[in-house]
């Protein structure tokens, strides 16, 4: 029986992030129908959507003369430029077609504010300003959350590592993830978050 206190949370399986998309993640599309299948077990289903505006300050064709994953300081912290992704009303900001998402209770949309990036499905990137996520969350008597989807080092992490902090009991099924993996960034994601008492599961 899935439990009505535990929540599946299901990150940026968008077009995007996926083989042929504009930020592919490699094999992100081989986890589809292992989410699809873990959907049932849980009593919450929540689906994240990456959703920028073309004027995103994380994409580096808005710094003229940066180049792709180069860093930036921001007023927030330092921030990766990233190719442009995830651009709303794009089909590659769209859920890739293979994910069943009728089982979703809830769709957060997050990086909709051009000046800065959200990574996490919890707070934007200034680990202040909340999505909204842990309102419905509590409201809805959750205490435990499970995590998967793209990517694994960046916006899987940063959700785990928000949702520790909240006090969630916080799981990640790392095979139903998979990671961009720039500079040493999914051994120092997988460190922090086992630092943070996240469970790493396969
Ligand atoms: C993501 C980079 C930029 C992610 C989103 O979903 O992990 N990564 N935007
Ligand atoms: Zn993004």
């Amino acid at each position: 029986m899935a439990k009505p206190t535990e929540a599946l949370i299901v990150i940026d399986v968008q077009n995007d992030f996926c083989p042929g998309g504009l930020l592919a993640v490699p094999d992100g599309d081989a986890i589809i129908a292992r989410i699809n299948a873990a959907m049932r077990g849980f009593g919450v289903r929540v689906l994240t959507q990456d959703w920028h505006p073309a004027d995103h300050t994380s994409f580096a064709a808005n710094h003229p003369g940066a180049a792709v994953y180069s860093m930036l300081n921001m007023p927030y912290g330092p921030q990766v430029l990233w190719p442009v992704h995830c651009v709303q009303g794009s089909v590659g900001a769209q859920f890739h077609p293979g994910l069943q998402t009728d089982p979703a209770d809830l769709v957060i949309r997050k990086g909709f504010r051009s000046a800065i990036d959200s990574y996490s499905a919890f707070f934007e990137n200034d680990h202040t300003t909340p999505t909204g996520l842990d309102g419905y969350l509590r409201a809805r008597g959750v205490t435990a959350v499970t995590l998967v989807g793209l990517a694994t080092d960046f916006c899987v992490a940063y959700s785990a590592l928000d949702a520790a902090r909240l006090g969630y009991s916080v799981t990640v099924l790392e095979g139903a993830c998979r990671a961009i993996d720039l500079n040493g960034s999914l051994a120092n994601a997988r460190e922090l978050m086992q630092m943070a008492g996240v469970v790493l599961s396969v």
